[in-house]
Parts: structure tokens; C-alpha cells; sequence
């Protein structure tokens, strides 16, 4: 897509000068590349599944064969997916920053295959699998009929490596994304509904630690009444627009 953008001149200002820029993206900047969100009307997937149902340790252990064949659903979905012109922007302004802290909610491993490295993942990624009990994670197990299959280890029944509701993140990662997020000058939200917690506090931690605040998004989110710009719009057009101010 190549339409016109006007970038605010505080928001270019603000680019151009940063010494740490802190992006944190959720499902919006990979559906363009034909990923489901969670969270919109007709499309979102929380529409069409209770993620009480789903996305839980409850729903797990009442229906582990129903949670594992729907992440096995989603697993395709994302394999078959490909990076948007968005995350390609975020890999090519990783190279124009002093510093530079990419964070994510999203479990689909698209930044890294668009490039960008040392990801904050902090829901997890869908690509992994762990034991249940042990935790560790388990790339090979015998095929057979068990849904989901057993651990070879420990027998314990084998999950997707993501974080559900009720379970805490890993904390070495949210101290990091935290620790950034008080640390930078310019934090972008990008493509996220901002209101799961704890990542919808980052924004809030930059903004009271002196950070400008920009959200990318095609609608408006709680946090757009607390940012410094607000930009409507794909990401996968506004990231780019972005980006050609440094280029
Ligand atoms: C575009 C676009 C385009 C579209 N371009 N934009 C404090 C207060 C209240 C509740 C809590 C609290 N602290 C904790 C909680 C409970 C809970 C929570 O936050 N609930 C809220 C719903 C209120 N949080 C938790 O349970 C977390 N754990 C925790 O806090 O542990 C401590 C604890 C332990 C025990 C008890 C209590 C606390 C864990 C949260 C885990 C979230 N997991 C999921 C599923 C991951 C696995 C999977 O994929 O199945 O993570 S839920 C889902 O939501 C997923 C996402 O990462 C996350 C965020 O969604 P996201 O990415 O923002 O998507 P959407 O759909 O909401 O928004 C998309 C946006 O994109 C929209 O705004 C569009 O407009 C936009 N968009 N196209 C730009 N092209």
C-alpha cells in the first residue's frame, strides 16, 4: 500500500531525536498478513470462541483435547502466514535507533521472521511447545492418537508455550519490558486494544518516566486520551510513513 501520510511534526521532532525507542505491538500489526485478532467486532477471534473456554488453565484441564486441537487450528494459520510491510518497517527501524526495545503480546513469531531480534515476547509463542508440569520445552513426541500428546519425559499432557489468562508472565521478560519502558524517550503502541494486563501498564510506566507516547491503530483504544500522537490507521502504511522520516 503507498497512500500519503502526514506524520506530525512533534512526532517527527520526536523520532529524529530519540535516543531509545520502545515499540509494543499486539495482534493488529499481523492482520494484515491475514492473522486473526482478538478483541474486533465480526473478526476478532474472542467473537467466535470464549476464551474462558480456550485460553485458561481451567479450560486446559477440564478440555485439554479441545484447547490443543484449537491451537492446532491457529498453529496453521500462522504457519501459513507471512511478515506485512509493517513488521518490515519495525526490522529497518531497529537499524536507524541508538537503542532500540521491541516488545510483544503477540505468539505468532512473525517480527522474528521478518528479522527483528532480541523480541520480548511476552505472551509466548505459539510455535513451541511445553510439558504442562515440567515446563521445558518438547520438540519431538511419539505420534499417536493422544490430543494433546503426552510428554516423553513425564507423561504430563504437552501445551502450547503461550501465557493464558490467570497465568503470570515469565518475569524475567516483563522486568525487561518494564526496565525499557522506563528507560525510553518515544514508546510506540502498535496494533493492540491496550487493555490486557500487565502490558497495557508499559505505556503508562513510559509516559509517567517522561516518554512520548504514539499509538498506531485503526480505531481508537483507552489509551489514545493518554497519548502524545495518535495515529489512525494500518500499520502495515503509518510504520512505513514512520520510518521514511529516518530514511
Ligand atoms: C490494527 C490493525 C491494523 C486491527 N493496524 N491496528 C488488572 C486489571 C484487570 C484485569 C487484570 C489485571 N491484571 C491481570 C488481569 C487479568 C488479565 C487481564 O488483563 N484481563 C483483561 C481482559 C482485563 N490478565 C492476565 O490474566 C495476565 N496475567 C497476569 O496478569 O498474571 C498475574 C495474575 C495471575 C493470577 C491472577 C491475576 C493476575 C495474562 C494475560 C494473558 C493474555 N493472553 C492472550 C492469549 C495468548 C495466547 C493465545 O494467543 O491464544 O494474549 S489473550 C489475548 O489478548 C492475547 C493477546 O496478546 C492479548 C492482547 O490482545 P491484542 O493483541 O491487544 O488484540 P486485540 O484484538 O484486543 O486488539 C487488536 C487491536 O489492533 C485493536 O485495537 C484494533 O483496532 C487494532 N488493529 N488491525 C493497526 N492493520
Amino acid at each position: 500500500m503507498n497512500m500519503p501520510v502526514t506524520i506530525p511534526a512533534k512526532l517527527s521532532d520526536a523520532l529524529v531525536s530519540a535516543a531509545h525507542l520502545v515499540v509494543l505491538t499486539g495482534s493488529g500489526i499481523s492482520a494484515e498478513s491475514g492473522i486473526p485478532t482478538f478483541r474486533e467486532a465480526q473478526t476478532g477471534l474472542w467473537q467466535r470462541f470464549d476464551p474462558l473456554e480456550l485460553a485458561t488453565p481451567t479450560a486446559f484441564a477440564t478440555n485439554p483435547q479441545l484447547v490443543w486441537d484449537w491451537y492446532a487450528w491457529r498453529r496453521q494459520l500462522i504457519a501459513d502466514a507471512k511478515p506485512n510491510l509493517g513488521h518490515q518497517a519495525l526490522v529497518a527501524l531497529q537499524k536507524y535507533m541508538p537503542r532500540f526495545t521491541l516488545i510483544t503480546q503477540n505468539v505468532d513469531g512473525l517480527h522474528q521472521l521478518a528479522g527483528s531480534y532480541d523480541v520480548l515476547e511476552l505472551h509466548g509463542n505459539i510455535r513451541r511447545t511445553i510439558c504442562s508440569v515440567e515446563r521445558i520445552e518438547v520438540t519431538d513426541w511419539p505420534s499417536g492418537k493422544d490430543a494433546p500428546p503426552r510428554c516423553p519425559d513425564c507423561q504430563a499432557p504437552l501445551r502450547p508455550d503461550v501465557v493464558w489468562f490467570g497465568e503470570s508472565l515469565r518475569p524475567e521478560k516483563f522486568k525487561a519490558a518494564v526496565e525499557a519502558s522506563e528507560d525510553c524517550d518515544l514508546f510506540l503502541s502498535v496494533g493492540t486494544s491496550a487493555i490486557v494486563e500487565p502490558a497495557a501498564s508499559l505505556a503508562h510506566i513510559a509516559s509517567r518516566h517522561g516518554a512520548f507516547i504514539v499509538e498506531v491503530n485503526t480505531g481508537k483504544t483507552p489509551l489514545t486520551q493518554f497519548a502524545d500522537e495518535s495515529l489512525i490507521g494500518p500499520a502495515g502504511v503509518l510504520l512505513p510513513a514512520l520510518l521514511k522520516i529516518l530514511s
